[in-house]
């Protein structure tokens, strides 16, 4: 029996927590084509008979402007720092340039066992990938390469394969129904930013936050309510649009898929708030859950 924590590291948007759910199968972290989509450490559990892989996806690498991408840059930092191994997710079809290098080899000087996921190959073209792994070696960046595609699951199992071979031997470290840390009601609140990520633009998106207040089963329903704050009086106008027709659309998405995680139907109950500056307000931070991992 093999296990072992890996940090699922890279630049935002790169496509790691794609890949965590592909690895892992099963949607444990949303996914949005926007850079700072995920905000905290997210664990993702693939148990085997001989392995438990535990993958701590994190905020992606951004120039931070607030508290909040501050905060979400150290739970990044923190988590690359204990685990047995790093997997270096670098987006194939983003092209590489000199600040991918400095990234990999920072986290190479970890001296943690380290793999790189090239991924999206699905849609770079095909004479880069050798090109670039050539440029990485050259450079001395000295880690095995894996190109990949986590939407078309190409070489996901190689990629599985490359970690568990790093892998210390050693016991489970969590049951084995057990996929995620995190409690259906943060993916409840996280299924309803992921919409608003794929909904609105510019900065309404990066400036919202979900809290739930109300997380009940009845029968054979849940009651869901939950408040969407943001950050300025304009952007709930938005959020909300004419006659509310946009905020309606948003959140039936978001039903549906609530409906999906949870395997009955929802009675969801949707607010929109103001709370200016709320991502540089450590006590907001804190009530909305916004706390370093
Ligand atoms: N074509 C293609 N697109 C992908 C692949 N993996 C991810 N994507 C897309 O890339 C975008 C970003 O994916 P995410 O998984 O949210 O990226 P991330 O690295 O977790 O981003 P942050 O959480 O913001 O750091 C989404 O639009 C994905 O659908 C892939 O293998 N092929
Ligand atoms: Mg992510």
């Amino acid at each position: 029996m093999r296990s072992g924590t890996v940090a699922v590291i890279g630049k935002a948007n790169a496509g790691k927590s794609t890949l965590v759910n592909v690895l892992v199968g099963e949607k444990v972290a949303i996914v949005s084509p926007k850079p700072q989509t995920t905000r905290e450490r997210i664990l993702g559990v693939l148990t085997r008979e001989d392995r438990q892989i535990v993958f701590a996806d994190t905020p992606g690498i951004y120039r931070s402007r607030n508290e909040l991408t501050a905060r979400m840059m150290r739970t990044t930092e923190n988590t690359a720092k204990e685990v047995d191994v790093i997997l270096y997710v670098h987006d194939g079809h983003a092209g590489l340039k000199e600040d991918d290098i400095a990234l990999m080899k920072r986290e190479l000087s970890r001296k943690i066992p380290m793999l790189i996921a090239y991924t999206k190959i699905d849609i770079c073209p095909k004479e880069r990938i050798p090109a670039d792994v050539k440029t990485l070696y050259e450079a001395g960046v000295d880690a095995d390469v894996l190109p990949v595609s986590a939407r078309r699951g190409k070489n996901i199992a190689k990629l599985e394969e490359a970690i568990f071979a790093l892998l210390p031997e050693g016991e489970k470290l969590f049951p084995d129904d057990i996929v995620s840390d995190h409690s259906e009601k943060f993916a409840v609140a996280e299924l309803m930013r992921e919409k608003i990520l794929l909904k609105y633009e510019q900065e309404i998106p990066h400036g919202v936050a979900i809290v739930v207040n109300t997380f009940e089963k009845r029968e054979d329903l849940y009651e869901i309510s939950l408040d969407i704050v943001c950050e300025k009086a304009g952007h709930k106008a938005i959020l909300i649009g004419k006659q509310g027709k946009a905020l309606k659309e948003v959140a039936s998405f978001a039903r549906k898929d609530m409906e999906k995680l949870l395997g009955c139907k929802v009675f969801l109950t949707v607010y929109v708030k103001v709370r200016e500056g709320w991502r540089d307000s450590a006590r907001l931070l804190k009530e909305f859950g916004y706390e370093e991992s």
